[in-house]
């Protein structure tokens, strides 16, 4: 299955991580638990194993001091700050906005220092919750007037179903304040916990959640490293190449961006085969990788890279092979303003690695049908909690036969027993309380 797929250790994708370029220094601000867990496991990634080497660097900010301390980043270059006075925003986005304002001063001079070298920024929440959800608008305000404009993305997540009504309306109102702003903004990769969890569920049922979030984490971390680092590595086989200048491009392109990708044995590809992979593609496509439900026909540019070893490659990347993808492409995205298919092979990989796929799409709206059914589910819960609260009243409606209104006399202590009556706050209780009872 997929992730077992994503999962795995392949020749290639540690050729990938293991020491080749990069096309941009990241750095990432996290925002709350689930930002600043993604930003640090982002910036743990090394580019060497052998060197220890961070490319990266995360600025870590959270108003739960006990959940700032959780996250261990392994990179000693990654630095955290802590808003308000530790006991965290409890989803209260207004709260997580106010504690953000409070220190972005601060937090303004900490994103200078802390990105000083960074090419690109990305701001990571978890929408959903209080702190990220709530300080990610202010925190956009911040890089753009830190030196930032039209050079940072977002990374956001987009809650399960199940997480409830708060989280869901949290996570929508974020949602639509950015969606309406977003042509002036980066690109915006989505994170769906829901589809990336029920994928994991159904791989392994006995995990946890925590697991699950570990692994997402570091799906996501390396999943940007890799497409940074295939952008800036390896030699085109044809005049079209997605090099660095192109990622660039997509990661200044406003709207959602998206990706698929897959590794394919090499042994058992041929040009003959070139419609079998190509309809693997298409179906990856569709399917995405951390999130999916987008209109890809409303692309604004895409790239499709393709890399293997150069013995694969001498058989594979035919004349034909490359109409294969153009037509797959110009079927997927008609419109786009770009769309290159690049092909590359190296001599590092011995012929044993595989064939891996990427695909790459920038400036797509939102996903409506992702979109659709967190707003239905939120008026679903919503229903559900009006009905409670009619609830509360059981005897609305109901009318007695009998005479029995209480005798206007008698006493607090006549009616419910031995109770202090001799103070004003319990006769102006009394008679609340009697009001509310009897509806005198
Ligand atoms: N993929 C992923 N999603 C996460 C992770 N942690 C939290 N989330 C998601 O992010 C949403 C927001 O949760 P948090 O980040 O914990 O919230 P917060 O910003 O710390 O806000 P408060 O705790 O309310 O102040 C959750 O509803 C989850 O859907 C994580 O490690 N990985
Ligand atoms: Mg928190």
């Amino acid at each position: 299955m997929m992730i077992e797929t994503r999962n795995t250790k392949d020749n290639l994708s540690t050729l990938i991580q293991d020491g080749k370029n990069l096309s941009m220094k990241f750095g990432f601000l996290g925002l709350g638990m689930g930002g600043t867990s993604i930003a640090a496991t982002c910036a743990d990634i090394k580019t060497s194993i052998k060197n220890n080497h961070h490319p990266y660097t995360a600025l870590l900010i959270n108003s739960n001091e006990i959940d700032l301390t959780k996250v261990q980043p392994i990179n000693s270059n990654t630095k955290k700050m802590l808003i308000g006075d530790g006991k965290g925003a409890g989803r209260d986005i207004i709260m997580g906005e106010e504690l953000y304002k409070a220190k972005a001063d601060e937090i303004s001079n900490a994103v200078k220092t802390q990105f000083q070298d960074a090419d690109y920024v990305w701001l990571v929440a978890g929408l959903g919750g209080g702190t990220g959800t709530g300080a990610v608008i202010q925190a956009i305000g911040t890089l753009l007037n830190s030196g930032f404009s039209g050079k940072f993305g977002m990374i956001l997540t987009l809650p399960r179903l199940k997480e409830g009504k708060t989280v869901l309306d949290n996570a929508l109102q974020r949602l639509k304040k950015i969606g309406s702003v977003m042509e002036n903004l980066g690109p915006i990769l989505l994170v769906d916990n829901e589809k990336l969890f029920t994928e994991f569920s159904l791989e392994k049922p006995n995990s946890s959640v925590s697991e699950y979030l570990k692994f997402s984490n570091k799906y996501v971390a390396e999943a940007l490293h890799e497409l940074n680092t295939v952008t800036a590595s390896y030699l085109p086989t044809s005049e079209y190449h997605f090099d660095s200048s192109e990622f660039e491009k997509i990661l200044k392109t406003p709207g959602l961006l998206h990706f698929a990708r897959f590794t394919e044995k090499a042994s058992t590809i041929d040009a003959s085969q070139q419609l079998s992979y190509a309809q693997k593609l298409k179906d990856l496509i569709n399917r995405g990788v951390l999130s999916d439900g987008y209109d890809l026909n409303a692309a604004k540019r895409l790239a499709v890279s393709v890399l293997t070893d150069t013995l694969t490659a001498n058989r594979l990347f035919t004349f034909e092979f490359t109409k294969t993808m153009e037509d797959l492409v110009n079927d997927i995205s008609p419109t786009a303003l770009e769309k290159p298919i690049a092909t590359y092979q190296t001599n590092e990989l011995k012929g044993t690695a595989g064939v891996s796929f990427y695909a790459v799409f920038a400036g797509l709206d939102l996903p409506k049908d992702r979109i659709t059914e967190m707003v239905l589910e939120h008026k679903k819960l919503q229903e559900l909690e009006n009905q409670k609260k009619e609830k509360i009243d059981l005897f609305a409606g109901f009318e007695s036969e009998s005479s029995n209104k209480p005798s206007p006399n008698k006493s607090f202590d006549e009616l419910f027993g031995n109770t202090e009556n001799d103070s004003d706050k319990v006769i102006s209780d009394k008679d609340a309380l009697m009001n509310k009872l009897f509806d005198n």
